[in-house]
């Protein structure tokens, strides 16, 4: 079974981090933050390919919006939210700067909507492995979480799940 890996997460961040799953469905979760995250996780890169898609889901719960400004993964160049879109009927990948979850919003990357894109792979991505992911938020401020890379969406008891620190 893949979790979240305390060991490698600096101790102030941790002890705010929100873990699930000690025992199957038992959670930590900080009842300060209204930034849900869920199910996060990263396609394994192909040969001779320099990018590869992320996914996860954000839930805001709490009464106020939320602007995710700046995402990084370990040992990738860059990483931007990207977004489908229909530009002279032709469906197209464009960088989104920053996004809004709004008061009560869920906001799903999947393949055929919002997704990340990571670039300039330092080196390759393989399933299995966990890389850092760092998300900054306006409000609920900077999170780090490891993120399993995977050929496919991993299965629900793999998947690692957590509440946004306070800011
Ligand atoms: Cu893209």
């Amino acid at each position: 079974m893949s979790r979240l890996s305390l060991s490698q997460i600096p101790l102030p961040l941790w002890l705010l981090l929100a873990l699930f799953g000690l025992a199957g469905c038992s959670t930590l979760i900080s009842p300060q933050s209204p930034i849900l995250l869920d199910d996060p996780w990263i396609e394994h890169s192909v040969e001779g390919r320099d990018s590869a898609k992320g996914y996860f889901r954000l839930t805001n719960q709490g009464d106020q919006p939320d602007r995710l400004l700046e995402i990084k993964v370990e040992g990738v160049g860059m990483t931007q939210l990207h977004e489908y879109k229909l530009i002279d009927d032709q469906e197209r990948m464009v960088p989104v700067p920053n996004l809004t979850l709004q008061p009560k919003e869920t906001v799903a990357l999947s393949p055929q909507g919002y997704h990340l894109l990571l670039f300039n792979l330092e080196r390759p991505l393989d399933s299995g492995e966990k890389r850092k992911l760092t998300l900054r938020f306006e409000k609920a401020g900077v999170v780090e979480l490891l993120v399993p890379v995977a050929h496919e969406e991993p299965r629900d008891e793999d998947k690692p799940r957590h509440r946004l620190p306070p800011r």
